[in-house]
């Protein structure tokens, strides 16, 4: 077994339901569990200008599945949810990243975990913290550490 950490964002076509939809269909992923899950948080877009806010929100699960198994049934999701790619941190109907996956270190063509910029921003360091408050990244270094040095900005809490 093993805990993994995702990160949900969205900021197209109902972003709050594509998200609420979203932590549904993670329950129904095979071999997995969901443990938890944070509130959902509006945030301002990070990336190319003049894109509508995101709402993102971290679950976390616990699986058998090996860590490409786990990204192939997330992408399935993102497809469903009618996931277009065009602009690199462009806007999206549904993005589905996994932060972290045990303590594993992994770097391969289809995978960089920890996620490469979890540990900067806000909309994933405040609902990660949400869930899980004494979590130690792989490396050893402590999420608390991590919010000191990340302000929560315009990111806020919403009503679920
Ligand atoms: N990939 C590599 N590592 C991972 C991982 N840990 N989890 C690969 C998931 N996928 C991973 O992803 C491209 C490829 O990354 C996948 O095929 C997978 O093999 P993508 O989602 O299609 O492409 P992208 O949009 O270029 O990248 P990514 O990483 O999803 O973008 P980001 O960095 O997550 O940025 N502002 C706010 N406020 N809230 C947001 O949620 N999100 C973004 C997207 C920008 N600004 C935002 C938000
Ligand atoms: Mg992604």
């Amino acid at each position: 077994m093993i805990r993994a950490y995702i990160a949900l964002g969205s900021n197209l076509e109902d972003p709050r339901q594509q998200v609420t939809d979203a932590l549904q269909e993670l329950r129904a992923i095979p071999n997995t569990e969901m443990l938890a899950h944070s509130r959902l948080y509006r945030s301002d877009p990070v990336g190319p200008p003049g894109q509508p806010d995101y709402i993102n929100a971290v679950a976390c699960l616990e699986t058998t599945l090996e860590a490409e198994q786990l990204l192939d049934a997330l992408q399935a999701i993102e497809q469903a949810h009618d996931r277009v790619r065009k602009q690199h941190w462009g806007p999206r109907t549904l993005d589905l990243d996994i932060l972290l996956f045990g303590d594993q270190l992994i770097s391969t063509e289809r995978l960089t975990v920890p996620h490469a910029f979890m540990s900067e921003r806000s909309f994933v360091l405040y609902p990660l913290a949400e869930i899980a408050p004494e979590l130690q990244l792989p490396e050893g270094t402590d999420l608390k550490q991590l919010l000191s040095q990340c302000p929560m900005g315009t990111l806020e809490p919403i009503a679920l």
